[in-house]
């Protein structure tokens, strides 16, 4: 979605009462027509043989089927997701964003066939495609004219959803990762009030996720069709913000939870998820609050799927773009930097503070491998500054290894700047790497980086529950058992982790599978206890009521009535735990280790938390008066 970015719009909308497009800067750009792509720009031999889906994460990592390092290293072909303005005659290319009109497919095909285009892929040395598409595209019965698929006969009759198909067939085959992109509803260029802000802006929520179960589905076998992005910049609508964790309707935290989770569990084990922090809040005015929270609000609330390694955080990043400032030039613009007026230290700060931390902590909540899902510039860019943030940018994605995808990869020869790869009408190859792009030096230095490669070891997983409005059984195991405490609210660990942090009020946990991988991989459904039937060995808080596990039982989750404690979650494990214990009370301030692993889980309560070798085999609390049976302690036994 580059320009025009919602902000300006809306801030048009709200002030002048209409919706003023942030008009792309100049977009004609003549890049010369240089012959086909020649440089490899380090893409291994064969790219298909080198690795195997499905993908998933190791930390920071993403891995293949093997456990290798793959790093998304992606472009974003765009089309699919429409390129119409909005307004204007649809069949006329210039009404049509970059005058480049897509017919709701990946962009080019009318020009160059599909077997050509990937070779040119190839020679950017890109290993993987975000592939944006619209619902409206999905749902489109009406074949492609013969025109628009000029170079590519085959999909002549098709619908845009079976082209859609035969290119995912086609970029799959020759290797490439796929990830789908839900990036709009209308089949109309993203951004600005277009009916396409949130996830359900005009639809349910349910509608969005049973369209999403549907394509997932439809690209069930494919192994090379390795993750979802849920949605794109989900940003304001000219009355509401989305927001993280208010638990109604426009909580982009809980929807795109319960989404990963239903793809996972009811469709695709095997999908990476991948959810995008929040875009753009508030009203772009002086004096009134605004910004780009991006991942900002993970680090107290992160994500916990069943399945803790599939999830990918991403983030995108333009230089005329700032931290509070939409974009926009002109109506609609604050007094707000841009990132590309932030000297390269401002620069660097901000992005690790609003995305990039999520990669750097191993150990925490919110570990998880970041994906820049859309950076770009123009080829025929005069701004210095913002020619200096990109090569500042670059910088910063090499020195953190991270994943990342340009927008956008194919263009029309002649039209956007923006394109790595264009194609002229009669199929002429024109690129990046042809010569003339000042690009070219920052883009090879990007592709042919030094990264981290081959295995990636296993690192301790590090995951929160948050109880605030909902359950969080993240337990496949526990969730098979069904209602386990009914009326109360319930929490469980991911299968394979324990409990081992709780806080005093709210219901937040935090679980790990530090220093005991599997510590339940076999054995019995989890039990419930809620009495102190197992409190044979003493008594570790006297006076308190002490909910307690059985012998070579952990603590995988817990209950809770408003604030009380309600029942334990036990899981036993698959060998003899220890029994030398402790007590950790927390009822009166944190009581955690030196370090915090694991992070902030529960801001604004007292937390107790175990050791990293230890783990959580029951919880105390008292009905006596004021303490209104909270989690007051917790037993910490060695492992
Ligand atoms: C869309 O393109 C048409 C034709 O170039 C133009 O007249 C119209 O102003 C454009 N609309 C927007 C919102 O940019
Ligand atoms: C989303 O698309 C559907 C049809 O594909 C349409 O009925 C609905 O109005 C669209 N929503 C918006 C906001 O345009
Ligand atoms: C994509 O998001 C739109 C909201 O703009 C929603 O209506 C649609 O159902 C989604 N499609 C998929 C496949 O998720
Ligand atoms: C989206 O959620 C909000 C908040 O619950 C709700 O008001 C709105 O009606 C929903 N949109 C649709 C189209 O259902
Ligand atoms: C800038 O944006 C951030 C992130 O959304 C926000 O926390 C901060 O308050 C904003 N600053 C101003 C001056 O609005
Ligand atoms: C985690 C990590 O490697 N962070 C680095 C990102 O890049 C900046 C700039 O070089 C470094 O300062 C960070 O340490």
């Amino acid at each position: 979605m580059r320009r025009p970015l919602l902000p300006a719009a809306l801030a048009a909308a709200l002030m002048l009462g209409a919706l003023g497009a942030s008009t792309a800067a100049a977009s004609a750009s003549a890049s010369a027509t240089m012959p086909a792509v020649t440089t490899s720009a380090g893409a291994p031999a064969v790219l298909a043989d080198s690795w195997r889906g499905p993908l998933s994460t190791r930390g920071r990592y993403i891995v293949d089927a093997e456990g290798n390092r793959f790093k998304l290293k992606s472009a974003n072909w765009h089309g699919a997701q429409g390129s119409w303005n909005g307004s204007g005659d649809i069949n006329d290319p210039a009404a049509h964003h970059d005058g480049e009109k897509a017919d709701q497919m990946p962009l080019g095909l009318d020009r160059a066939p599909i077997a050509q285009m990937l070779d040119g892929f190839h020679a950017l040395g890109i290993n993987s495609i975000r592939l944006p598409f619209s619902n409206e595209m999905l749902h489109d019965q009406r074949p492609v004219s013969d025109a628009s698929v000029a170079a590519n006969p085959q999909l002549r009759g098709k619908t845009p959803l079976q082209v859609f198909d035969a290119v995912i067939a086609a970029t799959t085959a020759e290797g490439f990762a796929v990830i789908l992109n839900n990036h709009t509803n209308t089949s109309r260029f993203c951004c600005g009030l277009d009916g396409n802000e949130r996830w359900n802006t005009s639809q349910s929520t349910a509608q969005w996720e049973e369209d999403w179960i549907n394509l997932a589905r439809r690209y069930k076998d494919n192994k090379r069709v390795v993750g979802a992005d849920l949605y794109n910049e989900v940003r304001r609508t000219i009355t509401d913000d989305a927001n993280w964790n208010w638990g109604d309707g426009h909580d982009w935290w809980a929807a795109s939870q319960h989404l990963g989770d239903r793809l996972l569990t009811e469709v695709n084990p095997d999908l990476l998820v991948i959810v995008e922090g929040i875009n753009w809040q508030g009203i772009p005015a002086d004096g009134l609050p605004h910004g780009r929270p991006t991942l900002e609000p993970v680090r107290t609330l992160s994500h916990t799927l069943v399945a803790s390694d599939k999830l990918v955080y991403s983030a995108h990043f333009y230089g005329y773009t700032g931290p509070n400032h939409t974009g926009a030039t002109g109506t609609g613009e604050t007094h707000d930097l841009r990132y590309q007026e932030l000297s390269r230290e401002q620069l660097f700060a901000t992005l690790q503070r609003q995305a990039f931390y999520v990669a750097a902590d191993t150990g925490s909540h919110f570990t998880a491998p970041l994906w820049i899902s859309e950076f770009g510039i123009g080829s025929d860019e005069g701004n210095t500054q913002a020619r200096t943030w990109f090569g500042n940018f670059v910088d910063y994605l090499i020195a953190n290894d991270t994943d990342f995808a340009y927008w956008p990869l194919v263009g029309w020869t002649g039209h956007g700047s923006w394109s790595i790869l264009n194609f002229d009408a009669t199929g002429r190859r024109s690129g990046i790497l042809d010569g003339g792009d000042w690009r070219a030096t920052d883009w090879n230095r990007l592709v042919t980086a030094p990264q981290k490669s081959g295995q990636v070891a296993a690192s301790a997983t590090w995951d929160m529950l948050n109880l605030d409005h909902a359950d969080a059984v993240q337990s496949r195991r526990a969730r098979a058992t069904g209602d386990w405490d009914s009326g109360a609210r319930k929490g469980a660990c991911p299968d394979g982790q324990r409990l081992v942090g709780l806080a005093h009020a709210d219901g937040r946990g935090l679980c790990t599978d530090s220093g005991a991988v599997n510590l339940a991989a076999t054995g019995p459904a989890p039990s419930v206890v809620k009495d102190e039937r197992y409190v044979q060995q003493g008594d570790w808080a006297g006076g308190y009521t002490k909910y307690q596990c059985g012998p070579n039982q952990f603590m995988t989750g817990y209950s809770i009535r408003g604030q009380a404690v309600s029942a334990v979650l036990c899981a036993q494990a698959g060998r003899t735990l220890g029994t030398n214990g402790r007590t950790v009370w927390f009822d009166r301030g944190d009581n955690r280790p030196a370090s915090a692993p694991g992070g902030e889980f529960a801001s604004g309560n007292y937390k107790g938390q175990c050791a990293t070798d230890e783990y959580a085999a029951g919880v105390a609390f008292t009905g006596a008066w004021a303490k209104g049976k909270r989690p007051d302690a917790l037993l910490c036994r060695k492992l």
